[in-house]
């Protein structure tokens, strides 16, 4: 009889413990280990969260939220290149670019990366995106249009190096494909004095086309 009444309280438990864990609780502390982690409603849990104010305390995390409960601890760092490279709530943007830190570099302590206009909620998919914008020519999205986007349109297609921030950026003379015609066209305006990247041009931006895409390039 009591190694009965012991194994329905070890039940019982278990069905508690399903359930907390059903409705996780949030931890305060979380925010501040993403970047922009206060951006979206001043509080953050949201982020990880259906619900960012239960009256309770707690709801179910969002698929952003499940990602990082398998491997955060409490309120150790947890942010990473992995974390910000994949995509949670799979809408098609990584976690790190929503969160205006594509490459994952941020480290716990530092001031919030890129522009907080454009912070996004990792674990919500489709929700509405600022217009991107870009340079015509500047593939490594550093502001100009030099000798280096060239080499980083050819290493980016012969050896996959580099991430591409915007197409129509790395697409210098605008005909819809990004090969090394491309590279080209930058050498040739660069030193043979020929005709700029088309429209918005190497010197302003323009706005992209909808989606995903620029979404990341941070230089205009
Ligand atoms: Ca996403
Ligand atoms: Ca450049
Ligand atoms: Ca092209």
């Amino acid at each position: 009889m009591a190694f009965m009444s012991g194994k329905i309280l070890a039940f019982g438990f278990a069905l508690l413990l399903a359930a907390f864990r059903s409705q996780a609780p949030a931890f305060e502390c979380r925010p501040e280990l993403i970047p922009n982690g206060r951006k979206i409603d001043g509080r953050g849990c949201i982020n990880c969260h259906v619900d960012a104010d239960p009256p309770w305390g707690g709801s179910p995390r969002n698929l952003f939220g499940q990602e990082i409960e398998k491997s955060a601890r409490f309120c150790e760092p947890f942010w990473s290149p992995a974390l910000a490279a994949a995509d949670s709530d799979g809408d098609g943007i990584p976690n790190g670019v929503e969160l205006e830190d594509p490459l994952g570099a941020w480290k716990l302590g530092e001031p919030d990366p890129g522009n907080p206009e454009r912070v996004t909620n990792p674990g919500v998919p489709g929700e509405p995106l600022l217009a991107a914008e870009f340079r015509r020519g500047d593939a490594d999205a550093d502001g100009a249009v030099a000798l280096r986007d060239a080499t980083f349109i050819l290493e980016f297609i012969f050896q996959g190096k580099g991430i591409l921030f915007c197409r129509s950026a790395a697409d210098a003379n605008a005909d819809g494909d990004l090969d090394i015609s491309d590279a080209i066209f930058i050498l040739e305006h660069l030193f043979l004095g020929r005709a700029p990247p088309p429209s918005p041009g190497p010197h302003s931006c323009g706005p992209a086309a909808p989606g995903p895409s620029c979404r990341s390039y941070r230089s205009c």
